[in-house]
């Protein structure tokens, strides 16, 4: 027995849990996903990945056919049926099946999927060391094109820039955007920190609006630093105090080289250390409970938990 997936109402095994090949969302990458986390037993940030996946669906007209309500069930049940305290899960919407044409009206229903597995976490050794990366020649897609703030299935955008970053040698690329705007990462928003102010670019660039990016907003107002949403070019990186990631598989990652340029003194510095202590500790009690209290008892022990 593999894992437990949920698919279009039910609860089968991997094996048997297979899409059409004229699912819209293979043939056009028509549809959207969440990529979420669950830290000892409970769904970091839920409603918010929950709002995120039903605002996206609304911009590409597509409906998931369940409520947002029923969608966190699904999360939840799915961790649940799999045994897991420590998980990721990728929830996604596609189109569904149709014809051979783009038209999405041919498409009677959406095809809804839940995968829930336990977490390869990242080596620490990267969050000691941090990042090099590149900025990339391939362009964040405009706000008028595929808007990066629909989090579509369509990521041929983040794939060519990480394929840049792949054969220069790093683990991450940087888009600008055509105006020379730093955006973000292939599947990571970024933040500089210069003179003890956090930031990070605004939404309106056509980036993701990170849950991660907004927890570490949040928690940067908590510690006192000054936290600013604002436009930055490739310069304001490479003359950054510090620089990091964020995303809900790392967290939060440090970045010590931007194209060649030496960050900061090279090493992680010292609000991005106390930030990602922040947001590990946030973790630890954000969001539902995967098993609520009545059942506890009853509750696997230790089992899917993550390596620390
Ligand atoms: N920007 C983009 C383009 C993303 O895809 C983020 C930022 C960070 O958002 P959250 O909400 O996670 O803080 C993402 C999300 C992976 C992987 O396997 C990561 C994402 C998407 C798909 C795969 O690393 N990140």
């Amino acid at each position: 027995m593999g894992l437990t997936i949920y698919l279009n109402g039910s609860y089968v095994d991997e094996e048997e849990a297979k899409v059409s090949v004229f699912d819209h969302g293979l043939l056009y990458g028509d549809g959207v996903f969440e990529g979420i986390r669950a830290y000892a037993g409970r769904v970091f940030r839920l409603p918010q990945h929950i709002e995120r996946l039903y605002e996206s669906a609304k911009s590409i007209m597509l409906d998931p056919g369940i409520t947002e309500q029923e969608m966190s069930e699904v999360v939840l049940e799915t961790l649940r049926r799999n045994n897991l305290n420590d998980a990721y899960i990728r929830l996604v919407v596609t189109r569904g099946k149709g014809d051979l044409g783009i038209d999405p009206e041919k498409c009677p229903r959406s095809t809804v999927f839940c995968i829930a597995a336990s977490i390869q976490l990242y080596p620490e050794a990267l969050y000691e060391q941090g990042l090099d990366v590149i900025t990339a020649a391939t362009q964040r897609n405009g706000v008028n094109t595929c808007n990066a703030r629909i989090k579509s299935l369509n990521y041929l955008n983040s794939v060519l820039a990480k394929i840049e970053a792949t054969l220069a040698g790093v683990s991450e690329a940087i888009f600008l955007t055509r105006e020379g705007y730093v955006s973000e990462c292939t599947g990571d928003n970024v933040f500089i920190v210069k003179k003890g102010v956090v930031i990070t670019p605004p939404s309106y660039l056509g980036l993701l609006e990170g849950v991660t990016r907004n927890a570490v907003l949040e928690l940067a107002a908590k510690l006192g630093y000054p936290a600013d949403e604002a436009v930055f070019t490739r310069h304001d990186l490479y003359v950054a105090d510090e620089c990091f990631l964020t995303g809900t598989a790392a967290e939060m990652i440090p970045v010590v080289k931007v194209d060649g340029r030496i960050i900061g003194d090279g090493k992680p510095g010292p609000i991005t250390r106390a930030l990602l202590q922040e947001l590990r500790q946030l973790a630890a009690v954000d969001g539902p409970e995967i098993f609520p209290a009545a059942a506890k008892a009853t509750a696997p022990k230790g089992r899917g938990r993550a390596k620390k």
